[in-house]
């Protein structure tokens, strides 16, 4: 922690040590900072922002009160001078086990014993000197980045300290550093994901790292304002053993975002919470491990500046958020594998998602027609039941696109079957929808039945075969416990099984022709705890630290022993990979069917599993909470490369009312991913089971989602090609304001959707960053921005609100998305203050497999300025006639009746709303494929 011998070593660029001291302005600060200087070496930290200031206080009055040189433990106790740490805030745990400390076995790990904290408060925490972890024995500089040796000369608190370790840096690109801490002598796991990684290297990276040499510290700032993106001094020290690693930050600020899958709100609290990451199968608690682990922060900076930190790592891991100095601190424990982190220089959010999902791989792209309305629930207890719910939402006109079946029509819960009795008219089910433009999703499950007789169930008997399954420690396949009673589980890191899933999918899929599927139940969730017969005593199943997952006690709750082997490691190491594992079977199984486009949604989730599929948020509940969490929720998965997102609409657990149901069915038209899912036992949800009224509503909001597709899909396309997040939060578009807001989120960066959440609200309070905006449905401006602005929410309406600035191309509402392909072209445009507009629209066939790599598509760019908008058509290789027909445009914000309005130089006669200043133009008919000319 930055004693006064610590040495730094600045790397790349050259120090710009004087730069900032002006502009404080403080001849005080300027004396301390010089003493603080010759204190801590020169050069130390080159660049000093208010926030590092303050920590430099921290140092001197503490730091200067300690002269240990030694390299032993040091005797420490409340009162001795090192234990003087002033704040709660500046306390990191030294004792993460969280039970069993007392004042001697604290002291005994060189910590310091104070039981006189408040909530949360680690009551053993670590020294300003702590001199029991690794000093820098040699380093080297490069280029393109440096390497150190790193040693330790004592023992941590944890079996297998590793004594050498080595750290690589290296400046990969100008936006992306990585940096990465392992033992050099035994290779340990690494996470076996395909990161997508170019041959590009740093030339001019606004980056700097330092090291601090006596006590290891890492110090990476962004140059341009000094600002830190990471910095390990000062925090919870570097520990390296086998099955314990510790490394610890600094945050440039408390606006810290992500670190999922957890349920809670945007901006994390840093207020003493600790976070575990561990796949589990679990309806959401708040802040506990959920089904997914993404090991990712988004933090912004003082300037508002926005940086990401990724730790490529997916053992067992828990993140504790601090106060700390002012700001906030993280640490990190893990208990495997290596430190892999890469730093994403943003500046802003979502350059920081582009970057980081660039990294990881880009989203898959989904079909057209998975972006309709889907409609699903556990406990339809027949196919009679299922078609009943089909019919009745034909009936009722609901645009609905996709019907899905849960496990009621497998038989015996088995998967790649169906129930002959019960669900006897399946095929004919499935024949249907197909005749009426509508899909159909299957859920499956990695459980396979391992008890069938002999030769009736090709599931196990070909995977025996194959030799897929998920390996005991004793080389058996381990037997679990899942919906069809004793399984085992296929492990789809194992490159046969892919083939093994291949055959069972197709079997099936030449009776039941399905064309999605959701991947359930693949934490892998366990109904028994490690296997039937227990897990070993082994280090693996017991780990000496274990993060604080939910039943505390034990890894191998509700899932595999980590002890199973599977075909890249143990199950220790890459139990949170077996969902993208599934999903990316699953994908590949699907593309290899369908020969087009389709959808995998898979419950548990790493990074990286945005390349094979979506998520849904798990098993929410009907209350106006679960409504509210699904907002963050949603907005999280766009920081994880995973956009096509959605949460069980109207609630699955519990029963929903009209009133939650129509608002929820409002949030979820703004959902990437739109499901209304039910759980078993509640009563129907689906828009058809409602009152007329209700209906009505339901029907409404799907006929506005519908109508803003072709927007929805323009945006698909970005983040298919560039990583561009879809749903938005404010704070990514209006970074200096609006940084908590989570009850409103955008599309792309032109609609803001502002739901109500609460029950019997007719009102809602939307915050409207400065910028212009217009009402959705009339075009009206709203007249007070910067503030939070009361706008009517009658239960009939949702909020929206369209950017002035944008140009949004739409097609009318229809019941499916292949009946909307057809219709013709309309564009919303909203003028900025200035009179300028932009926007785009893709289009394609809505399915193949190719049509971006293969540039079957369409692309055409709009730009208003001067009282003219025009186009140009960047790519028109999908020209199908019909469905590049421009017919409408809409423009908001046109101050007064033009005197004439041409397009493509032929006079129009337009309608204008006085009123609310908006001019409309129909029944046009021109081809969006030739360049367009509007002027008024
Ligand atoms: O043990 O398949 O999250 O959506 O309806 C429960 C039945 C299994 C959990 C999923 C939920 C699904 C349910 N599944």
């Amino acid at each position: 922690m930055g004693g006064k011998e610590d040495e730094m070593l600045v790397f790349l660029p050259k120090p710009r040590r004087r730069l900032r001291l002006t502009s404080w302005g403080l001849a005080m600060d300027v004396v301390l900072l010089t003493l603080t200087f010759s204190l801590f070496a020169l050069g130390t930290f080159s660049i000093i922002n208010p926030t590092q200031f303050q920590n430099f206080l921290s140092y001197f009055h503490c730091g200067s009160k300690s002269s240990s040189q030694n390299t032993t433990l040091p005797n420490l106790h409340v009162g001795a001078p090192q234990c003087d740490v002033t704040f709660d805030s500046d306390r990191f745990d030294c004792w993460p086990e969280g039970k069993g400390a007392v004042q001697q076995t604290c002291e005994a790990r060189g910590c310091c014993w104070d039981t006189n904290v408040g909530q949360g408060v680690p009551t053993c925490f670590y020294p300003r000197i702590f001199n029991n972890s690794y000093r820098v024995a040699s380093f080297q500089e490069f280029t393109h980045g440096m390497e150190a040796v790193l040693q330790r000369s004592t023992q941590s608190p944890y079996p297998g300290d590793v004594m050498e370790l080595k750290l690589e840096v290296t400046y990969e690109t100008n936006e992306r550093l990585r940096f990465k801490i392992f033992d050099p002598n035994n290779k340990r796991y690494e996470v076996p994901i395909d990161l997508q990684k170019g041959k590009e290297m740093a030339s001019n990276p606004d980056y700097k790292v330092s090291l601090s040499m006596e006590q290891f510290a890492i110090t990476i700032r962004r140059t341009s304002t000094g600002d830190i993106m990471f910095d390990s001094s000062g925090v919870s020290p570097l520990i390296f053993a086998d099955q314990y690693i510790q490394i610890g930050t600094q945050l440039a600020t408390s606006n810290v975002y992500g670190l999922g899958e957890h349920r809670s709100s945007l901006k994390l609290d840093t207020d003493w919470t600790k976070i575990t990451f561990w796949a589990r199968d679990q309806a959401p608690i708040l802040d506990e491990n959920l089904y997914g682990s993404h090991p990712f922060f988004m933090n912004l900076d003082g300037k508002n500046n926005a940086h990401g930190v990724f730790l490529l790592n997916s053992n067992a891991m828990e993140v504790d958020l601090q106060p700390s100095y002012g700001s906030s601190a993280l640490t990190y424990r893990s208990i495997g594998g290596i430190l892999d982190f890469y730093v994403f220089l943003g500046p802003t959010p979502d350059a920081v998602v582009r970057q980081y999902v660039n990294l990881i791989g880009k989203p898959f792209f989904p079909p057209f027609w998975s972006f309709g309305f889907h409609l699903c629930k556990y406990g339809y207890m027949s196919s009679t039941e299922v078609k009943k719910v089909i019919d009745r939402n034909r009936a009722a006109n609901i645009p609905y696109d996709v019907q899905w079946n849960d496990i009621d029509y497998m038989a015996s819960h088995l998967d790649w079957t169906y129930d002959n009795t019960t669900y006897a008219g399946l095929p004919a089910i499935v024949e249907d929808l197909h005749q009426h433009d509508q899909k159909y999703v299957i859920i499956v499950d990695p459980g396979i039945s391992s008890v069938e007789s002999p030769g009736t169930y090709p599931p196990y008997d070909e995977g025996v075969k194959d030799d897929i399954f998920v390996k005991a420690h004793d080389g058996s396949n381990l037997q679990g416990k899942v919906w069809p009673g004793q399984t085992v589980f296929p492990d789809f890191l194992n490159p046969n099984a892919t083939d093994w899933w291949y055959r069972q999918a197709k079997r099936y899929h030449d009776v039941v022709p399905f064309d999605g599927l959701w991947t359930d139940m693949n934490e892998p969730s366990n109904f028994v705890d490690g296997s039937i017969s227990g897990c070993t005593n082994s280090s693996l199943d017991n780990p000496p630290f274990i993060p604080p997952v939910i039943d505390g006690s034990s890894l191998f709750s509700r899932t595999l022993c980590p002890s199973a082997q599977q075909y890249v490691s143990s199950h220790y190491n890459v139990h949170s990979l077996y969902g993208f594992s599934e999903a990316r079977a699953s994908m590949g199984v699907l593309n290899q069917l369908k020969s087009e486009r389709s959808i995998v949604i898979s419950r548990s989730t790493f990074p990286s599993s945005g390349r094979y599929g979506g998520h849904w948020l798990g098993d929410n509940r009907s209350g106006w909470k679960d409504l509210y969490y699904s907002i963050p929720g949603i907005i999280n998965f766009q920081m994880f490369g995973i956009p096509f997102v959605g949460a069980d609409i109207c609630g699955f657990g519990g029963g929903t009312t009209p009133e939650l149901c129509t608002r929820w069915m409002q949030v979820g038209a703004f959902y990437p991913f739109m499901r209304n899912h039910d759980a078993l036992g509640q009563k129907d949800q689906d828009p058809g089971s409602f009152d007329l009224v209700t209906q009505g509503y339901m029907r409404s909001v799907l006929q506005t989602r519908y109508h803003l597709l072709p927007y929805l899909y323009s945006l698909f396309f970005r983040n298919h090609i560039q990583g561009t997040p879809v749903v938005r939060p404010l704070f990514f578009q209006y970074p200096g304001e609006a940084s908590e807001v989570d009850k409103q989120f955008l599309w792309g960066t032109s609609l803001l959707i502002s739901p109500v959440l609460e029950e019997g609200a007719t009102f809602v309070s939307a915050y409207f960053p400065s910028d212009v905006w217009y009402d959705f449905y009339n075009g009206s401006r709203l007249s007070t921005v910067g503030e939070s602005v009361r706008l009517d929410a009658p239960l009939s309406k949702i909020n929206l609100h369209v950017r002035g600035g944008s140009v949004l191309p739409t097609k009318p509402a229809s019941l499916t998305t292949a009946a909307l392909r057809n219709q013709s072209f309309s564009l919303l445009v909203a003028l900025a203050d200035d009179g300028s507009a932009e926007g785009e629209v893709y289009w394609d066939d809505g399915k193949s497999l190719d049509s971006v790599e293969k540039e079957k598509y369409s692309s055409v760019s709009f730009s208003v300025a001067g009282k003219i908008l025009e186009s140009i058509v960047f790519v028109d290789n999908y020209d199908v006639g019909s469905e590049m027909q421009l017919d409408g445009i809409t423009i908001f914000g046109v101050g007064k009746m033009p005197q004439q309005v041409m397009v493509n130089n032929v006079a129009v006669i337009p309608h204008y709303d006085g009123k609310n200043h908006v001019l409309k133009l129909s029944g046009l008919s021109v081809n969006l494929l030739q360049p367009l000319k509007v002027t008024w």
